[in-house]
C-alpha cells in the first residue's frame, strides 16, 4: 500500500521536475516532494504503521526515491543555471577589440592664448610683463591717473565700488602705477589682465573683459617712436604689414592723447561691414604720459617722458576668431569652447 503510494508519487514527481518551465516551478516541486512538509516526509512518517518484517525494505525504497529525486532536481537546476549564465553572457557582451576613446584634453581659452602670445612677444623686446591685484584703491585706479573726482567714469554706473572705498579695477593702469614706482626710469612694462564695467551686457559690452596695457619711459620719447613701436607690435600681431594712423583723443592720463585706427584688414580700405565701410577700424588708445602721471609714480617729467597705450584683448580675440558676441567668451559653454 505505501509501497504503491511511494512509486506513484515517485513517478509524478519525475515528470513534473522534467515538466518544469522555470527555477520557480522547479523549487516548488522540491518544496512539496521533498520539503519538511512534503509528500515524502509523510511517507516517512507513514513509516511507524508498516509491519515491522516490511520497514526495512520500504525505508531503503524511500531513500533511493529520495536521493533519485534530489538528483534529478539538482540537474534540472543545473540546467536553469546554465541557461540564465548564456543569457546574461549574451546580454552583457563587450567588442574588447574596439578602440578606446581616449582622452579628451582641455585647451587654453582664446583669450589667454592671444595673452601668453603677446607677452612673449613683449618680453623678446625686453620688455616687463607686470601683475597686479583686481580689487584696487581709488587713488591707483582713478587719482594716480590724473582722473578728475568729477569723472564720470568714477560714477556708480560706471565702477563697481566696494564697501570699503576700493573698486574692482576698470582698466590695468593701476598695475603701472604701481610698475613706475618699482621699476624707475627708464622702464618698459606691459600689463595684461582681467578688468570690469558696470555696465549693460550686450552682444558688445561685458561687465568683464581682457586687455593690456604698455608703458616706456626713457629720455626724449616722443611720437615718432610710439609710432614706431606700435607698427612693429601690430605687424607682429597681425602677421603683416599694417597701414595706421592717428587721430585726436583724449583721455586724462596721456598728453597728447591719441585713438590709433588701422586700415581694415578685410577690406583693404575699400569698405566692409567689419569696417562699418569707413575703411578703418578703430583699435588702440594712446599717447604721451601726463606729465601728473609720471610725477604722481614718482618720476620726473622735466627728466623723462614715455608713452602708454590701451589693447583691448577681448576684442583683438573676437576680430581674430569672428566671434559677433563678446557673452560667449565668459559662458563657460563648452560647445564655443571647443571650437579652439
Ligand atoms: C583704455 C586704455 C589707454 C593708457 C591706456 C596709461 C596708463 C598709465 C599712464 C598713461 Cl599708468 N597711460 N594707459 C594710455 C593710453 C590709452 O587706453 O581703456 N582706453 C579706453
Amino acid at each position: 500500500m505505501l509501497e504503491a503510494q511511494l512509486q506513484s508519487l515517485a513517478a509524478s514527481a519525475r515528470q513534473r521536475i522534467l515538466a518544469s518551465a522555470t527555477p520557480e516551478q522547479l523549487q516548488a516541486v522540491r518544496v512539496e516532494v521533498l520539503g519538511r512538509k512534503g509528500a515524502l516526509a509523510q511517507i516517512s512518517k507513514d513509516m511507524a504503521n508498516v509491519p515491522p518484517q516490511d520497514r526495512a525494505r520500504i525505508g531503503k525504497l524511500l531513500n533511493a526515491a529520495k536521493t533519485e529525486l534530489e538528483a534529478a532536481l539538482e540537474s534540472r537546476e543545473n540546467e536553469f543555471a546554465a541557461q540564465a549564465l548564456h543569457a546574461r553572457l549574451d546580454s552583457e557582451w563587450l567588442d574588447v577589440t574596439l578602440p578606446a576613446t581616449g582622452p579628451r584634453p582641455g585647451a587654453l581659452h582664446p583669450i589667454t592664448r592671444i595673452q601668453q602670445e603677446l607677452e612673449e612677444l613683449f618680453l623678446s623686446m625686453g620688455v616687463a610683463v607686470l601683475d597686479g591685484p583686481e580689487v584696487e584703491s581709488e587713488y591707483n585706479n582713478f587719482d594716480a591717473l590724473n582722473i578728475p573726482p568729477d569723472h564720470p567714469a568714477r560714477d556708480m554706473q560706471d565702477t563697481f565700488w566696494l564697501t570699503d572705498g576700493c573698486c574692482l579695477r576698470t582698466h590695468t593702469s593701476p598695475v603701472q602705477v604701481r610698475g613706475m614706482a618699482k621699476l624707475g626710469p627708464p622702464l618698459r612694462m606691459i600689463a595684461p589682465g582681467r578688468v570690469f564695467r558696470n555696465e549693460e551686457v550686450d552682444p558688445s559690452h561685458e561687465h568683464t573683459f581682457y586687455q593690456l596695457e604698455g608703458m616706456m619711459v626713457d629720455r626724449n620719447i616722443s611720437i615718432a617712436h610710439m609710432l614706431y613701436f606700435m607698427k612693429t607690435l601690430l605687424r607682429r600681431i597681425f602677421g603683416c604689414e599694417v597701414t595706421v594712423r592717428l587721430r585726436p583723443g583724449y583721455f586724462p592720463f596721456v598728453e597728447p592723447g591719441f585713438e590709433l585706427d588701422i586700415q581694415c584688414l578685410i577690406c583693404g580700405g575699400s569698405g566692409c561691414p567689419v569696417c562699418k565701410h569707413g575703411g578703418w577700424v578703430e583699435l588702440m588708445p594712446c599717447g604721451l604720459v601726463h606729465p601728473n602721471v609720471l610725477r604722481m609714480g614718482g618720476i620726473d617729467p622735466e627728466q623723462w617722458s614715455g608713452f602708454a597705450f590701451g589693447l583691448g584683448l577681448t576684442r583683438l580675440v573676437m576680430m581674430r576668431y569672428g566671434i559677433d558676441d563678446i557673452r560667449l567668451l565668459q559662458s563657460g559653454d563648452l560647445r564655443f569652447l571647443r571650437q579652439f
